[in-house]
């Protein structure tokens, strides 16, 4: 048993806004569980050395407590057997009141509250509240208002948006993840195979079992295959918006499987025209939002199957940070998107077409203006189309002949003025999953991932790949470089980048 007496405040109001109580009336305390307040000794008055505040029964620092929860305080005078009375204050009232005994959580964020003798000043003790927000969705709304946005609850006001560049198993293959909190955005889901590890990704990195959108480019393998492995474990999908066309294919039983589990699903063809209770912007909540963007080139809903032109294109936006991505654009339907929209400068932007020289023309560039780039492209892969042990023979692309990201594209990434100042390119086969945080700002921050694949480098071994059997692999592999950027590592020598890129 505390041999320290324990009192059950008489405490005096100071709070503002709060009506205030004469030094000489003291606070009856609300009787719950706690004792009623004691009677001291007179003779102890004002002789209190210091105060401590405690939570059943221990004395603490902070309290965490949940938005609408409450914790029970109680107040220690040193020396036992003292009588006092106290005042208190809180730092912010929004997050959190005080009502003498017991500490209520309103609010995200953290509140003082500092307790102080009436008769001693000196005798004062602060204790940080931190009020946690409690996340949790309501219901689904249209999305179509700012009012009825898709998510309707509290996603977690406090979190950032985070945009997710997976790491593929395929050479090309494409797959971003976006969540604002319990928001959760999956764009594509490369190959078959790539869909097995996005579905354990998607299993652990989701706040609940609801993904809150689903978007589909075009209809190309690396982009749809993985679909159905991917979404294997998803029971519910709030809003799908694809390329349009008739269904058939892995995209046509996507629809009709969610369709009838009750999504709500729109074409890019319907959006921009406002067709079948379409938008052309979708609202995540009430400051996160989706535009889809008119390239002109959507296919009709008698058509099937688009390709590389005919991708969706949008912008995700939250505050002020924008993410731009198209799938597979070329460089003729960003002359059209240039055409028929006035875009934003963007905070991200994928390279279209895994960074394909068809694409990422430098009008475009250099209107979007991005902060930063990422190239969702796995080169080198040795696998071919096919994952699987590395071979002595198997050179698939180690002499990097072909393909993407292809040099003329980079040159041109890197010459959008705000590339141009910071270089933030940033490309799976270097950094493996990448992944950019924003609290809303045109700014971000990014973390890498040991690539799961790495990367081969043929500058090591002086441009021939050389097989090791101790390392049964090329001695050409590159790997485990973490959080690094692209100019930063050896894979600019890939294929001489440092001599094509003025960093
Ligand atoms: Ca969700």
């Amino acid at each position: 048993m505390n041999k320290k007496k324990i009192l059950f405040l008489p405490l005096i109001l100071t709070l503002t806004g709060c009506e205030e109580l004469s030094s000489t009336t003291p606070i009856t305390t609300p009787s719950t569980s706690s004792p009623s307040t004691p009677i001291l000794s007179t003779e102890d008055k004002n002789d209190a050395e210091a105060i401590n505040i405690l939570v059943g029964g221990q004395a603490v620092d902070s309290i965490d407590v949940n938005e609408g929860e409450t914790v029970d305080i109680e107040v220690e005078v040193l020396p036992e057997g003292v009588d006092q009375d106290f005042t208190y204050t809180l730092s912010d009232e929004t997050i959190a009141t005080f009502d003498g005994t017991t500490v209520t959580g309103l609010h995200y964020g953290t509140s003082i509250l500092t307790i102080t003798s009436t008769a001693t000043s000196y005798v004062s003790k602060s204790i940080f509240i931190n009020v946690t927000e409690v996340i949790s969705q309501t219901d689904v709304g249209s999305g179509l208002t700012v009012s009825d946005p898709i998510y309707i609850g509290n996603e977690g006001d406090s979190e950032p948006i985070e945009v997710y560049f997976l790491e593929m198993q395929h050479i090309y293959s494409d797959s971003i993840f976006i969540k604002k909190g319990a928001v959760e955005i999956l764009i594509d889901a490369g190959y078959a195979y790539d869909g097995l590890y996005i579905s354990d990704f998607l299993a652990e990195h989701m706040e609940d079992d609801r993904l809150d959108m689903l978007v589909v480019s075009h209809s190309d393998g690396d982009h749809i295959e993985g679909l159905p492995n991917a979404l294997a474990d998803i029971e519910n999908i709030s809003l799908m918006v694809d390329y349009g066309g008739v269904n058939s294919g892995i995209v046509g039983n996507i629809r009709e499987e969610y369709i009838a589990k009750g999504t709500q699903y729109h074409s890019a063809y319907d959006s921009i025209n406002y067709l079948n209770g379409a938008s052309d912007r979708y609202y995540l909540t009430d400051d996160f939002y989706v535009d889809i963007l008119d390239t002109g080139n959507y296919i009709a809903p008698t058509d099937n199957n688009a390709s590389n032109p005919e991708s969706v294109a949008c912008i995700f936006t939250y505050k002020d940070f924008k993410f731009f991505t198209g799938g597979d654009l070329t460089s003729a339907a960003e002359r059209d998107l240039l055409a028929n929209e006035d875009l934003p400068e963007v905070t991200l932007f994928k390279a279209h077409h895994h960074g394909s020289n068809g694409s990422n023309s430098q009008d475009f560039l250099d209107t979007i203006n991005p902060k930063a780039v990422g190239i969702s492209a796995a080169r080198a892969d040795r696998f071919g189309t096919t994952p699987g042990p590395s071979t002595p023979s198997n050179t698939y692309n180690l002499d990097a002949s072909s393909g993407h990201p292809y040099d003329e594209a980079i040159q041109r990434i890197y010459s959008a003025p705000r590339i141009k100042s910071n270089k933030n390119v940033y490309w799976n086969a270097v950094n493996g999953t990448m992944h950019f945080t924003s609290y809303g700002t045109d700014d971000f921050t990014f973390q890498g991932s040991p690539t799961m694949k790495g990367y081969y480098d043929l500058t090591l071994t002086g441009g021939t790949p050389i097989w090791s059997d101790e390392l049964n692999d090329f001695e050409n592999k590159v790997t485990g470089e973490e959080n690094l950027k692209f100019h930063e590592t050896k894979a600019f020598k890939f294929r001489g980048y440092d001599q094509l890129i003025d960093l």
